[in-house]
This record gives structure tokens, sequence and C-alpha cells, in this order.
């Protein structure tokens, strides 16, 4: 059985983990990185069985990066660690690019239900992946904030961002690369109860990460 390592980038997720890790297919070693957080994210990830990576500098894109890093599976697998994905909805990305069928799969999200996915951050994604599928071509609808690739290749990248604009480097880094991406449909749930978005949760929120993804647009 092909395995691949989970990377969860987790600020303050403890509520979540509780209910996410023990639905993770076993397909998955998971590594939750953490960086900051002043709940017990660290000690429920490790109560679970996860391996917990520690991460000083702030930033999404800092946590996925030392998570990829600590990785040491050939696949790797990167999905939030809040509780509005289903696990499960890895395999059939994994099983794509295990199977040669692409270099990355990557999910795009559709709301289970009204509200989860706020007005502006949904806005900005639309524009952000709008701009970027007419100026570059991109292959993607979605920022892909849960995607599967082989490992090396994707530190082979050299992507720089650490903070929100990370995903962004990295659809315009394949793109350019001439990556063969497979995109699925997944399912975009509330995050769990007694956490906090760090992103898209506030106007505020969505103004800074737009301001990272300007950054790193080229
Ligand atoms: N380690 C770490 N994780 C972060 C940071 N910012 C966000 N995350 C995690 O990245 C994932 C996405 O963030 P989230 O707040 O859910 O963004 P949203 O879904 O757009 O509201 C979640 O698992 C967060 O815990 C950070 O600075 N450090
Ligand atoms: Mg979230």
């Amino acid at each position: 059985m092909t395995t691949c390592d989970l990377v969860l980038p987790c600020r303050d997720e403890a509520p979540a983990l509780k209910g996410l890790l023990p639905r993770v297919p076993a397909t998955f070693a998971v590594i939750v990185v953490d960086n900051g957080s002043t709940d017990d994210t660290a000690e429920v990830a490790r109560e679970l069985g996860a391996r917990v990576v520690t991460e000083t500098t702030p930033g999404y894109g800092a946590a996925v990066h030392a998570g990829i890093e600590a990785a040491t599976a050939d696949y790797v697998a990167v999905m939030d660690g809040d509780g509005s994905f289903d696990p499960d909805q890895l395999l059939p990305l994994l099983a794509d690019v295990t199977s040669g069928r692409a270099d990355i799969a990557v999910g795009r999200r559709r709301s289970v239900q009204r509200g989860v996915w706020p007005w502006h951050a949904r806005a900005g994604n639309a524009l952000i992946t709008a701009w970027l599928r007419r100026r570059i071509d991109m292959d993607a609808h979605d920022i892909a904030p849960m995607r599967v690739c082989r490992r090396q290749a994707l530190l082979d990248l050299g992507l720089q961002d650490r903070r929100f604009g990370y995903p962004v480097e990295l659809l315009q880094a394949i793109t350019k690369a001439g990556w063969r991406v497979s995109e699925h449909d997944v399912d975009y749930h509330p995050r769990a109860a007694g956490t906090r978005s760090k992103v898209s949760g506030s106007v505020s929120g969505t103004l800074r990460t737009a301001r990272d993804f300007g950054k790193v647009l080229r």
C-alpha cells in the first residue's frame, strides 16, 4: 500500500483535530505543523498518533513548508486542519498522482451548506484563479487548500512565500513548470466548533490574504 505523508498546518485547531484525526485513512501518515498555537493542538495531535513538527516562523506557508521538509514518503498531501475537509476525499487525489495520471491533484471546494465560505473569501478566490487562468493558462478553479503531489518535485520548485501567498505561488510555479493537474470537487464543511478562522473568516483576514497573494503574483 502506497503511503503518503499528510501535512496539516494548524494554529489553535485542537477541537478540530479531535474529530479529524480519527477519520484519516491509514494510507496517510499525519504530520501536524504547529506554529504559535496557544491551545493544546500539539498535545491532542500526539495523543491521536500524529507526528508534531513545531515551526517558529509564523504563517501558513512556513507551516506547510516545514511539514513538507519533515515528510519522508515519496508523496505528500496537504489539507487544512480545521475540520472543513473530509480526509477520505484525499484518496482519489492520491490515486491520480501514484498512477501517473497527474503530477498534482487538487481539490475544488464545494460548500455543503450556505455560509461555509464567506462571500468576500469566495470572491477573492474566484478573482485570483480567474486571473491566473487567463494570465498563465492555469488549469485550476480554486487555490487548492487540498492537494497531493510528489514530495521531491514540490521541494524542487523552491517556493519562497511563507505566508498566505504560498498556494498562489505554488499554482504559478506548477503551471510554468508544465505539471499535469487533475482537479476534484471536494466537500467544504463549516470549520469545527470552538475554533476560529485565521484567513477568510473576516473581511480583514481576506484583505490580508489578498495582499499576500498580490506579493507573489508575477
Ligand atoms: N501552523 C499554522 N497554521 C496556520 C496558520 N494560519 C493558518 N493556519 C492553518 O491553515 C489552515 C487554513 O486556515 P483557515 O483559518 O482555516 O483559513 P480559512 O479556511 O480560509 O478560514 C488551518 O488549518 C489553520 O489552522 C499559521 O500561521 N500557522
Ligand atoms: Mg478553514
